[in-house]
Formats: C-alpha cells, structure tokens, sequence
C-alpha cells in the first residue's frame, strides 16, 4: 500500500500526519493544500473530496487501485488497526473494554470533541463578520469548558496518556484537539500542558506540527477568497 496525504498544515489532517509518522516514518507522501487560496474548492480537489477539506489520504494498492478517505477519524481507527506490530490501537481479534474506551476516545476526538471546537472557529474565526452568531460562540464555549474540558481533564489527572498509560492513536486526535482548544484558550489547566509536554516528546509529534510557520493568528484574512466560499 501508499500513502499520499492531502495535507495543510495547523488543521486537522495533522492528526493523520501524525499517526502516519508514528507508524511509518516518513514512508509517504504530502501533497500541501493552501487553504485560504482555496484551493479546496477546485474541481480537481473536489473530485477528491466533495467536502472540500483536509485530510484527504489517498490509498493505493498494490494492483494500482486507489481510494480517497475523507474523515480523519476513519484513516486512524484504519491505519492504527493496519499496523499491529506498532501497538497503537488495543487488538480488534476480540472484544474488549480496552478496544471499546479506546475507540470511544477516538471517535469523541474526531467528532463530539471536534464539533464543539468547529462551531467555535466557524462564528470566532471563518464566517464573515455579518454571519458570525456571538450568542452560538458562547454556547459552546460555555459547553466545551462545562461538559468537555472535565471529562478529559478526570482522564490525564491519573493516566498519562487518554486512554490510560500507554500512547494510542486516539491520542493523536485528543492530542491535537487539545492543541487547538489551547488556541482559543480553553484546555489551560496545567494537567493539559503536562499531557502536550508528554506527547511533544515524540519524534512524530515534533515531526507532524513542524511544518507550523504561520505566525498569524487563527483568524482567516478578509481578502481570502475562502471566506466567500466557504459553505459553514
Ligand atoms: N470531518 C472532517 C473535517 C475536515 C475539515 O473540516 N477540515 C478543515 C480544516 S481543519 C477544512 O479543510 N476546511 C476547509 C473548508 O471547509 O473550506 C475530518 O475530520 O476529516
């Protein structure tokens, strides 16, 4: 199999890049998507993702079949599960508690989690500024530190890692929703910067958000011609 990965940096195709270097180093492929250029939105793009986001990872077998995955949750539960010899994900073979917190843990990242952060950015950040909604950016900050914050933070106040003492691929996601809830100044307990200190420890942390150069905030420039694409 290869791996290509649509990819830009600061977003959340760094939780697959992550993953990716975790599990084979640098053995595939990144192509850079320029999002405020909008490139996303071009045909070619498109008929990759008609979403129009990143990550998309290209798979292709060995019979030159290829696929586009288009949902960051689904390439880690997939490539984890891929790459058993490097213990990142507990054992599909049979049922277990482990396998059941560990994919819950998961899937809250890359959706719960992720959508609560999502309707921050969209109405802080990304809508111009006669649709953003003040009211919808309190609600789930409101709701993030409330119901969010709390369940991770009883998590990491006794285990290193999300899903106990041991690093998983869930903690790719969780890890990276922790980054970018930091950025909006939500997840600011010490318990939270002891967790990123732990995972900036490994080589394929420091090797999937080295490419971070944008020293601009989170807002999107106005004359970004994204901003009047974008579909919310
Ligand atoms: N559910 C998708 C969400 C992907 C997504 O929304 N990506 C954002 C970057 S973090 C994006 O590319 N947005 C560009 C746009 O919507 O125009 C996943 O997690 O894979």
């Amino acid at each position: 199999m290869k791996f290509k990965l649509y990819h830009c940096p600061g977003t959340r195709s760094a939780r697959v890049k992550w993953l990716l270097h975790e599990l084979i180093g640098d053995a595939f492929e990144v192509e850079i998507v320029p999002l405020l250029e909008a490139v996303q939105y071009t045909p070619d793009f498109l008929s990759k993702n008609p979403n129009h986001g990143v990550p998309v990872l290209e798979i292709t077998a060995q019979d030159g079949n290829s696929m586009h995955m288009i949902e960051s949750g689904a390439m880690i539960a997939l490539l984890a599960d891929s790459f058993p010899e490097k213990c990142l994900a507990p054992c599909p073979d049979h049922l277990s508690l482990q396998r059941a917190d560990y994919l819950q843990m998961l899937h809250f990242g890359a959706s719960w989690m992720d959508m609560v952060l999502w309707q921050i950015r969209v109405h802080e950040h990304i809508l111009p500024s006669s649709d953003r909604d003040p009211l919808t950016v309190r609600r789930y900050r409101r709701k993030f530190a409330n119901e969010i914050e709390p369940q991770l933070h009883a998590r990491l106040a006794t285990t290193r890692f999300i899903c106990g003492d041991t690093f998983s691929a869930a903690d790719c996601v969780i890890g990276q929703n922790v980054r970018w809830a930091r950025a909006y100044h939500l997840c600011a307990h010490d318990v939270f910067t002891r967790y990123l200190s732990r995972l900036s420890e490994r080589p394929a942390y420091a090797q999937a958000f080295s490419d971070m150069t944008r020293t601009a905030g989170p807002e999107i420039p106005e004359d970004s011609p994204a901003v009047a694409l974008f579909t919310g």
